[in-house]
Formats: structure tokens, sequence, C-alpha cells
């Protein structure tokens, strides 16, 4: 069925923290970034090894940008973002091109921690300013829009909305992925064990041409298999303010390292 917007979804986003647009990409426009993306497997393993879990940003690759500047202005994905956001807030600055894809692993399955994007201990600019503004629906945002049938991404519903975790999260995020020394499919259970083993989680499943909007500081994971092909774009709807706020955490983050090299350097000379 074609997407419809309701305005349940607001509140949904708001109180969740994740909404999902249910086939709001045209069939046309999921053909032309099937297309332009046929070769991103390929080109992101030369690079990054076997096992990438990525390619960004996309301009970086040989990769044709017209669908995705098709993709960032889609009227009724712009119309949506801006009633769950606000109309100043823009997929990729406009064209996308900067945005990344989300692939399959070539060779063993795995999956990431759970983890919150951004803590307030991970060198940000203005600790006061990030406990203000981490809480704040319409700041930090991020999206995954599959290509390809994707059931990768978990959730834990409401987290965002508070900074401090429940017990049951640190011991369900702390716990063991898989041993490195197991085999394929021993792998593959437990990191799908270790996955569901996070209280109150969901996971998203999606088909190609959904969209799912989500704050990437409540608590999250990615559970990946080669066997399931996965091209997703990965990308957010900021605002101006948002950019200036990723440039300034950038900066502060150089300077955190270039201290912590300065002291090494220090104590290597005594
Ligand atoms: O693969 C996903 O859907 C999530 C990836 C993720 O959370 C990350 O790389 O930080
Ligand atoms: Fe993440």
């Amino acid at each position: 069925m074609a997407f419809k917007f309701c305005d349940s979804m607001i509140h949904r986003y708001r109180t969740e923290g994740y909404v999902i647009f249910r086939q709001v990409l045209p069939v046309s426009l999921v053909r032309d970034l099937r297309h332009a993306t046929a070769t991103a497997q390929e080109q992101a393993r030369k690079k990054s090894g076997q096992q990438a879990q990525r390619l960004q940003p996309l301009s970086s690759y040989d990769i044709d940008p017209k669908p995705f500047a098709d993709y960032a202005n889609l009227a009724p994905l712009v119309d949506a973002i801006s009633k769950i956001l606000t109309p100043r807030h823009k997929l990729g600055k406009g064209d996308s091109y900067q945005c990344g894809l989300l692939l399959e692993p070539a060779e063993l399955p795995w999956c990431t921690a759970w983890h919150r994007d951004i803590r307030e201990t991970h060198e940000v600019p203005d600790v006061e300013e990030f406990r203000r503004i981490t809480t704040d629906p319409l700041w930090f945002n991020q999206i995954n829009c599959p290509l390809y049938e994707d059931n990768c991404t978990w959730y834990v519903p409401g987290s965002y909305l508070r900074q401090f975790d429940l017990d049951g999260e640190t011991k369900a995020s702390t716990a063991k992925t898989c041993d490195e020394k197991d085999g394929y499919l021993q792998r593959e259970r437990s990191c799908l064990e270790y996955t569901q083993a996070m209280p109150h989680c969901i996971r998203a499943s999606m088909d190609a041409g959904d969209f799912m909007l989500y704050h990437p500081n409540g608590w999250h994971i990615g559970n990946y298999l080669p066997d399931r092909k996965r091209v997703t774009i990965h990308d957010f709807a900021p605002t101006p303010e948002l950019i200036d706020w990723y440039d300034r955490w950038g900066k502060s983050r150089e300077a955190a390292q270039k201290k912590r090299d300065a002291e090494k350097e220090a104590v290597a000379a005594k």
C-alpha cells in the first residue's frame, strides 16, 4: 500500500524515538537506487576489507549521485520529515550525496555492540548543552532506508529520553557477543542471542522502500549476516545548527586527541 502520513507518527517518534515510513520510495526510485549501488559491496570491500559494514560518504566512491538527489527531494518524504521534525530539517543537506550505505559482510556473521551513538563522555563540545539537546526529539536524528529487505537494526523504544542506563541495559550491552574462534553458524547464533538479550528491544523489520527515522542516542545495534544482501541508505536530516554542532564536536575530539598525544609524548620523554 502506498505511504500515507498519519499524525500519530509524530507522537510515536517523540515517545519511542523511531518511526518507519512504510513503502515511501516508489518502485522506480528503488530500481534506480539499486542500479546506482550495484557495485557498492565490491567497492567497499576493496577499500575496507571483506567484512566492510558500510561505505561513506557516497561522493568518495564511483556511484551515480542522480537517484540520491531524487531520494533527497522526494516530496512525500520531505513532507513527512518536515512534519515529524521541522521544515528546516533537510535530508543530506539537500542532495544526500554525503550519506552512506550499510552493507552485508562478505564472510562471517557479526554484530556491533548495543550502543548509544553519542554520550556526554564522548568529548562533546559542551556537556551542559549536550545534556539539554540529547533528549530533545528535534535535535539528533538518523535514517536507515533499505533498498532490499533489512532485518539488521534493533532499537530500544523510548531509551533516548533518558541519559542514565538501566542495569539490564548495561548488562546486555557489555555481555560477550561472539568468540573470534567460532565458526559461521555459532557466530550467527551468538550474535542473535546477544542482540535479543537487550530488555524491551524491538527489531526494525523493513522492506525495500521503507524509511526509518530514529534517534541515534537511543540504544541500538546492527546484526549482520553475509547471506542477507543489504544495501541501506544511512543518512540524517540536519538543521544548520546540527551541522554546526557536529563541526564543533569534530574540533573538540581533535583537541582531546592532541592533548592525549602530548601527554603520551611527555611520559615517553621522562
Ligand atoms: O547497521 C545498523 O543498522 C546500525 C549501525 C550502527 O548503529 C552503527 O554503525 O553505529
Ligand atoms: Fe550506531
